[in-house]
Order: structure tokens, then C-alpha cells, then sequence
């Protein structure tokens, strides 16, 4: 039986990944922050689902509960946020700083510690970067500097990996409504409604099928990048500002 460990299981994307490689028949190992939604997907997913509750912006939590892992075939970096899209001269540090912990120093940490495991088992890694990663847009740049590591970090992993069997993957989707873009609005549900409204967006299902398949190809192959969007979003042009002479 194969092993997944996938973080931020708790909802959305994760969650839907926990679900999917469970359904398949793999064990999963499926950390998040919230007790009560580990308990209840526990329960749902029942004895080859194992909650790890973990916050990924505790570094020294993050690298002891990986040390402690039995061997794993396939890492899936979910775990990761947005803060709100103010431009960078209105916003708050804070939060930005916390975005960072988790959405690079924890998957970083986490990467790191079981590359050994992975090395062993000739396993996969698949990280969710965001089409925010190629593509910059206002009061984004936080998130999208975020992302476009996630990225770069990936495709450079390949490099180091070459020659162990590893395979990895950057998975960037765009639009998918889960609680994203409540969390990205302070716990505004109707911003978020309005944001998806009539776009018929990606699933977080979607997600995880796309993931579901990455891992199950044949071990040869390795899909270096993958972008998605939902068929009514693509790209906008350049913003030109004219002062007035
Ligand atoms: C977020 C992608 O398109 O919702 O990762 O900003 S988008």
C-alpha cells in the first residue's frame, strides 16, 4: 500500500487530495490545524487516513514530525493562504510574514526533512504553487512572490533530484472556490461568492484528480509544471497610468 503525506487537509484542495488518494486505496497522512475537521475526516476516511494536527509556520514542529515519518511515496506541499489583496504600501506585515512562514519556510522545512525518505522510496513531491506564480496582478505580490518560489524551488529540486527517481511537480491552478478567498477576505463569505459568481470556477475535486494523476503515472515520466485555469478566466493586459499633463 502506497503512502501520501498531504498538508492542509482540513479543506479545500487537501482535503479533496485526502479523500481522493484514500478512495484509490493509498494511505494518508493528512496534517492541519484544525482538531475538530481532522476528527471528522478521521472519521469519514477511517483507519488508512492518519490526522497529524500541525501548524506549517512551526518550523521546529514542522521538521520533528517529518523526522518521525515511516517511509512516505509521495509528498503533497498544500498547506498555504493569501492575505488580503491590499497593494503592499496599504497592508499589514504581519499577516505577510505569517503567509511566509507557512506558504515557503514550512513546505521548505517540511521538503527538506524527507527528501532522505523520499530518496529511498523513489517517491514524488508535488507542490501547489498559483498561476499567481507567472502572472502578477494588484495586491498580489505577496502571495505571487510566494508562489513563483514554490515554482522555482520545484523545477530547482529537479535538478538536485536528478538521478534518484524522485519526481516533482509545480501544480498552479488558478481560480478554485473553496475557503481561499474567505481567508484571503478576513472571513468574508459573500466577497468570495461575489469573486466566483457566474465564473463556473475549478473544483477543488478538479485539483486533486489533477494531482491523483501526476502520482500515478508511470515513474519515467515527470511533469515538471502544470497550470489551470477555469475556461472564463485568462489573462488582462498591461495597466498603463497617464498623469494628467
Ligand atoms: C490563486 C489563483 O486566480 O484565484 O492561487 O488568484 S487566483
Amino acid at each position: 500500500m502506497k503512502t501520501a503525506f498531504i498538508t492542509g487537509v482540513t479543506a479545500g484542495i487537501g482535503e479533496a487530495c485526502a479523500k481522493r488518494f484514500v478512495g484509490d486505496g493509498w494511505r494518508v497522512i493528512g496534517t492541519g490545524r484544525r482538531t475538530e475537521r481532522l476528527k471528522a475526516l478521521a472519521e469519514e476516511l477511517g483507519e488508512n487516513f492518519t490526522p497529524v494536527e500541525l501548524d506549517m509556520s512551526a518550523t521546529a514542529v514542522v521538521i520533528e514530525t517529518a523526522r518521525d515519518l515511516p517511509p512516505i511515496d509521495l509528498l503533497v506541499n498544500n498547506a498555504g493562504y493569501a492575505t488580503k489583496a491590499d497593494p503592499l504600501q496599504d497592508a499589514d506585515l504581519d499577516p505577510i510574514l505569517g503567509m511566509i512562514d507557512t506558504n515557503v519556510k514550512g513546505l521548505v522545512a517540511l521538503t527538506r526533512t524527507l527528501l532522505p525518505n523520499l530518496i529511498l522510496t523513489k517517491g514524488a513531491i508535488i507542490n501547489l504553487s498559483s498561476v499567481a506564480a507567472s502572472y502578477p496582478y494588484r495586491g498580489g505580490c505577496n502571495y505571487a512572490g510566494a508562489k513563483a518560489f514554490v515554482r522555482q524551488f520545484t523545477l530547482g529540486l529537479r535538478c538536485d533530484l536528478q538521478g534518484t527517481g524522485v519526481r516533482v511537480t509545480s501544480i498552479e491552478p488558478g481560480m478554485v472556490e473553496t475557503e481561499f478567498t474567505v481567508v484571503r477576505n478576513g472571513g468574508d463569505q459573500a466577497s468570495s461568492d461575489a469573486f466566483y459568481a457566474g465564473v463556473d470556477p475549478m473544483t477543488a475535486e478538479d485539483i486533486a484528480s489533477t494531482i491523483h494523476w501526476v502520482a500515478t503515472l508511470p515513474p519515467h515520466l515527470n511533469i515538471n509544471s502544470l497550470e489551470l485555469m477555469p475556461v472564463n478566466q485568462s489573462w488582462a493586459g498591461f495597466a498603463i497610468h497617464r498623469p494628467e499633463a
